[in-house]
């Protein structure tokens, strides 16, 4: 999604040495995939260093020494190394382009706000269900589990829908990283199955979400 103008940008810097190539370890399929998505919207180049986590790469020397957590994703931009997927989307924006995490500090706070929001409230419950449903192998799957997480989204559901009531983005006109951030945990609604006909703010907002081309990539880079 570069253009020419970017490209040349791009290649400048690096002939003067100020550009290095942004690393992501992960694979989109996890919580880096939100980090993609920035990228592509950002249209900035990066390169992704796979980390197998089917072969327990993310437990290896190599890597603990980039994220000592052991867990994806972690990012390297020249000599700036981070761990969570929300504290390397807020770096990567006010890096690259500070007006997509809002234009004053009440927007910036906002989008701080939702993208904790998202990970520490709403993501939970999801991830439960998600694993639960698409992981567990038949006869271990815990149905009461997924009953019991199933009825604490409402409440987090009704929040954003009413957030975003007579609004077109959570922070106002524009798309900026609060509803990207939260988008990346909110669409995980459609794989779990779960019932959102009644929230109509949100499906107006996850609609003008999806026409984006960064969304699409996104999605098609999870596959
Ligand atoms: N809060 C972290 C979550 C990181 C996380 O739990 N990553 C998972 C993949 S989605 C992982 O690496 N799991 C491997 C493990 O816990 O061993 C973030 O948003 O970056």
């Amino acid at each position: 999604m570069l253009t020419e103008l970017d490209k040349a940008f791009y290649n400048s810097q690096k002939q003067k040495g100020v550009f290095t190539m942004i690393k992501l370890y992960g694979p989109a399929r996890s919580s880096a995939g939100r980090c993609f998505w920035l990228l592509e919207e950002l249209g900035l180049p990066y390169e992704n260093v796979a980390v197998d986590l089917g072969n327990k790469e993310h437990k290896a020397d190599w890597f603990l020494k980039i994220n000592p957590n052991g867990k994806v994703p972690a990012m390297v931009d020249g000599d700036v190394t981070l761990f969570e997927s929300m504290a390397i989307n807020y770096y990567l924006t006010e890096k690259y382009k500070p007006e997509f995490a809002g234009t004053n500090v009440g927007q910036k706070a906002n989008t701080q706000q939702w993208s904790y929001w998202a990970v520490a409230e709403l993501q939970g419950p999801m991830i439960e269900i998600l694993i639960q449903k698409m992981f567990m192998p038949e006869g271990k799957k815990d149905f009461k589990l997924i009953e019991e997480n199933e009825k604490i989204l409402p409440q987090y559901f009704a929040v954003l829908d009413q957030a975003l009531n007579g609004k077109k983005y959570l922070n106002g006109n524009e798309f900026t990283l609060a509803d990207l951030n939260v988008a990346s945990v909110a669409s995980i609604a459609h794989p779990i199955g779960f019932d959102m006909s009644s929230y109509k703010n949100i499906n107006a907002w996850m609609g003008a979400i999806a026409e984006r081309p960064s969304f699409h990539k996104y999605m098609s880079l999870r596959k």
